[in-house]
């Protein structure tokens, strides 16, 4: 199997997450540091416009979305699966909540002047990464709460964990991890990043010990590589093979598409289609700098229409 490169930035929380499965499932992997604001000229040849951070890049084949890595990285590596049978609805709805409601939440918290940190080393990075979040923003269908709701959605939040972790079990829903122990963990780590909430978890000592268990995963780096080598790296390989097949009323396989996600960083991904089912996505581009590269997205969240 070709290498995992991740293309990330160390702020992301997204990152964090897979950084962490990397780190739980031993799994060897190389950084490619992006810019934390556009352009990012290799990720996006690579993507086809998708600019959401992060990307994993398996050889030509690219996956968007940390719900898409994770499955991908399930079958890979030690230790026990991230989708355990008797609890895959509970894990994935919580998941899916944690990186959608309470992520929005987590940026009000992030952002709040008491708890940024040393988010922005200067005034002109700040003023970048407003503008470039403008753009980001254009298109998107989210709300995001104010600081009061977003407050008591995360102490209701933190509370019930503190419940659930409260008969001495090491994750979520156990003794062992599942995918919502590593949503979970990458937004406590973003809301705590600044460190102004910090009493929120000292307060509560069956999350810190959870926390702690977590963190440790995330510690695992991956070995430095350029952008200029992931190209190279994704021009000599091929994609992997797909069965071609499309569930989509009056978009069959060969069609010019764009994918793109459907609530916020609508930026499409431009490519034919060569598959589309009730999980992911999957169109075939061709660029310069890349080759022929099969680009994958989760079905969940997104959307495809006719080029
Ligand atoms: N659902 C996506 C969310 C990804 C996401 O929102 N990433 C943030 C960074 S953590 C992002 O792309 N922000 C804008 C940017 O970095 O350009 C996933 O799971 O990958």
């Amino acid at each position: 199997m070709a290498e995992l490169i991740l293309h990330h930035y160390p702020e992301s929380p997204f990152s964090e997450k897979v950084r962490a499965i990397f780190g739980a499932k031993r799994l060897a992997w190389r950084s490619l540091q992006v810019s934390m604001v556009m352009p990012r000229p290799a990720t996006i040849a690579l993507t086809g416009g998708y600019r959401r951070i992060p990307v994993l890049q398996v050889g030509a084949d690219i996956y968007c979305d940390t719900a898409l890595i994770a499955e991908y990285l399930d079958d890979l590596g030690t230790g026990p699966t991230l989708y355990p049978g008797g609890q895959m609805l509970a894990a994935q709805t919580l998941a899916r909540w944690v990186d959608t409601e309470l992520f929005w939440a987590a940026v009000t918290l992030r952002f709040l002047p008491e708890n940024m940190g040393a988010f922005f080393t200067d005034p002109a990075t700040a003023q970048a990464f407003a503008e470039d979040r403008a753009n980001f923003a254009a298109g998107a269908q989210v709300r995001r709460p104010a600081a009061d709701e977003a407050r008591a959605r995360y102490a209701r939040f933190l509370a019930e964990m503190e419940t659930q972790l409260g008969d001495g079990r090491p994750y979520l829903f156990g003794a062992d991890w599942s995918v919502a122990d590593f949503s979970v963990y990458h937004m406590l780590w973003f809301i705590h990043a600044g460190g102004g909430m910090a009493d929120q978890l000292a307060a509560r000592s069956h999350v810190s010990a959870w926390m702690e268990r977590m963190g440790a995963f995330g510690e695992h780096a991956g070995e430095a590589i350029t952008a200029d080598d992931a190209l190279a790296i994704a021009h000599a390989a091929e994609p992997l093979p797909v069965e071609q097949a499309s569930d989509l009323p009056g978009l069959a396989p060969g069609t010019e598409v764009n994918v793109a996600p459907v609530d916020y960083g609508v930026m499409p991904s431009h490519g034919t289609l060569l598959r589309c089912d009730t999980n992911s996505i999957v169109i075939r581009r061709e660029h310069a700098l890349t080759g022929a590269v099969n680009v994958h997205f989760p079905r969940h969240g997104f959307g495809v229409t006719r080029y």
